[in-house]
């Protein structure tokens, strides 16, 4: 009937707490101004601009989200393939509303997105979708080979036009390459430029972030 197909979310996830989504935008902002003024990230400005010559403000450049959170089942209120078996499923419902430590271990830009990377714990695992990674196999092929809980991520940013859900396709690609040997080291930790626009921040010391476990329904 009516109430059941309205009775699942737009989605599961972590939800950051108020206190952490503060440090996390402040960090994030951090790193995208430390870019900015990296010869190296000069030098590939193209990937973002088109022209080689012309500048670009990355704070500007980026819509920065405000609720920020890893989703971990994407339902679309119960359109999505899975959607029910995995509300169903008995660890989603003994963790909903539980507050678990997220842990960030690098920050990545492209030019349609900038994201955290999450490294999930085996528990946290637990409340990961099957297909978390194989849904985006049309895009990353080979996304379906990378371990479970590689999509994991925080959406800090979105280029104009661009949707949030871009930004696990673009950690997987990036992660699906090979990852180049030669790296700058930095205060927050060794980053590395992945071609096209691709960077990837692997943070000396990592992010820890309280999250509760809950879902949106919008
Ligand atoms: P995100 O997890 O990269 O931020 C609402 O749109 C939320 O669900 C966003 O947080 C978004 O991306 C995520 N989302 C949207 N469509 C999705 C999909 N098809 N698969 C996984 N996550 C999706």
């Amino acid at each position: 009937g009516p109430l059941e197909e309205t009775s699942l979310p737009l989605f599961y996830g972590w939800f950051l707490l108020p206190s952490v989504r503060e440090r996390v935008k402040c960090t994030a902002m951090d790193f995208l101004k430390t870019l900015d003024t990296l010869e190296e990230f000069k030098s590939h400005m193209a990937d973002f601009t088109g022209k080689a010559e012309k500048e670009v403000d990355l704070e500007q450049y980026f819509d920065a989200k405000t609720a920020l959170h890893c989703t971990t089942k994407f339902c679309d209120y119960g359109k999505a393939n899975g959607a029910k078996e995995y509300a169903q499923n008995s660890a989603v419902i003994k963790s909903y509303g539980s507050v678990s430590e997220l842990s960030l271990t690098a920050l990545f830009i492209t030019p349609r997105t900038v994201g955290a990377r999450v490294s999930l714990t085996e528990e946290q695992l637990q409340l990961w979708p099957a297909d978390g990674e194989k849904e985006a196999e049309s895009a990353v092929p080979e996304a379906a080979s990378l371990p479970a809980g590689s999509r994991a991520h925080v959406t800090l940013g979105c280029a104009e036009g661009v949707e949030s859900v871009q930004t696990g396709v673009d950690l997987l690609q990036i992660l699906a390459l090979q990852q180049p040997e030669e790296a700058k080291e930095m205060e927050l930790g060794s980053l590395r430029y992945f071609g096209e626009g691709r960077w990837m921040l692997d943070l000396k010391e990592p992010i820890r972030a309280l999250a509760c476990f809950s879902s949106f329904y919008g």
